[in-house]
């Protein structure tokens, strides 16, 4: 038999990497494993069993919350808030901290989520995702509080995605490198399929951006994906954009490329601000983007060093193979070729 290593095992093995571990982080980790595998067989079945659609409100940040999204909170929230490792969530879907019900204990970490990230394409078939971090508790005990959620992603402790797409995919890292699991639905269980994803310095000449919003980009924004796609960046650039953040990091993350959603004017013109959400999707998949070797930023400073104002706070996010990132910072201070536009 081949040497098939879960999740689970992959999980003890990382926790041997720290002598001082008592078992609490792969004890949360197994029981959200155990969530991704429900919440899969949902996404998969969902054309079926008819709880496609929206469920008619709009969340804290503005998104139609689809009955999938509703499915995927309650089903993360049930599987972890009894299991003594937490003592409070934050989730896209929910516009306040999410308490432990008093009836249960209050454990040393803090999870952060957003339980079903691209909902808004599932009825197209699109691949959607759950995207996770979880950080140690600052206050000692009792109900955790906002200051044991604004963390900088610099004090995450283990971060990661699973993609429900032709096949459900959980990537994670505990600071030891990023890791794939491919859910093999036979036995039900994430085998390693991806062990230390590595991004290529360069990777794939990919670029992957909404162009939609070009207008309301910073000009050296509009100058650097002008650039990419003439012959002088050596490309051009294939252009591969999904829709769906999760599915467009993961291919970067596998291919190498750059994953941008930047700063837009239209909303602020002065400031301009971006649309991603830093606690539950930027700084998560920041902290996997560098474990594999890449680059995360806004375009003027790193995402995992950014402490978060506010539970839903947004931000522009650039982020992929380090010679390509580095590339736009270039333009971004105003050097590099000026492309014909
Ligand atoms: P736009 C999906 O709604 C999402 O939150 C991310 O998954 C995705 O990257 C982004 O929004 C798409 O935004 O502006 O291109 O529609």
């Amino acid at each position: 038999m081949p040497n098939v290593i879960s999740v689970q095992r992959h999980l003890v093995e990382m926790q041997h990497g720290h002598p001082s571990a008592t078992g609490d982080l792969t004890g949360l980790l197994w029981d959200l494993t155990l969530a991704f595998k429900v919440i899969s067989r949902s996404v998969n079945r969902a054309g079926l069993i008819n709880i496609l659609g929206l469920e008619g409100e709009t969340n804290v940040t503005g998104d139609e919350v689809t009955k999938l999204d509703r499915f995927a909170q309650d089903v993360i929230c049930r599987s972890l808030e009894h299991d003594g490792h937490l003592c409070c969530m934050a989730s896209e879907e929910e516009a306040k901290l999410i308490r432990i019900p008093e009836r249960y204990p209050k454990g040393k970490y803090v999870l952060c989520y957003d339980p079903l990230d691209g909902s808004s394409n599932i009825d197209a078939n699109v691949s959607v995702g759950t995207i996770f971090s979880i950080l140690k508790r600052k206050t000692e005990s009792g109900d955790g509080t906002l200051d044991d959620v604004l963390q900088s992603g610099r004090e995450i402790v283990a971060a990661g995605y699973v993609v429900y797409g032709s096949s459900t995919m959980m990537v994670y890292s505990t600071g030891q490198g990023c890791h794939g699991f491919t859910l093999d639905p036979s036995v039900g269980e994430f085998l390693l399929s991806h062990p230390n994803i590595q991004m290529p310095r360069k990777g794939k000449k990919i670029y992957s951006v909404n162009e939609g919003h070009s207008r309301y980009w910073d000009e050296n924004t509009r100058r650097y994906v002008e650039y990419v796609k003439s012959p002088e960046s050596g490309g051009p650039y294939q252009g591969r954009y999904i829709g769906s953040m999760i599915a467009d990091v993961h291919r970067t993350l596998l291919y190498g490329g750059i994953f941008m959603h930047p700063r837009d004017f239209r909303r602020d013109p002065v400031h301009g601000q971006g649309k991603l959400r830093l606690l539950y999707e930027a700084a998560p998949m920041a902290f996997l983007v560098e474990q594999a070797g890449g680059i995360a930023t806004t375009g003027t400073e790193n995402i995992l060093d950014i402490v978060p104002n506010d539970l839903h706070q947004r931000v522009p996010v650039i982020m992929g193979s380090a010679d390509f990132v580095e590339e736009y910072l270039r333009f971004q201070k105003g050097d590099g070729p000026t492309a014909k536009i």
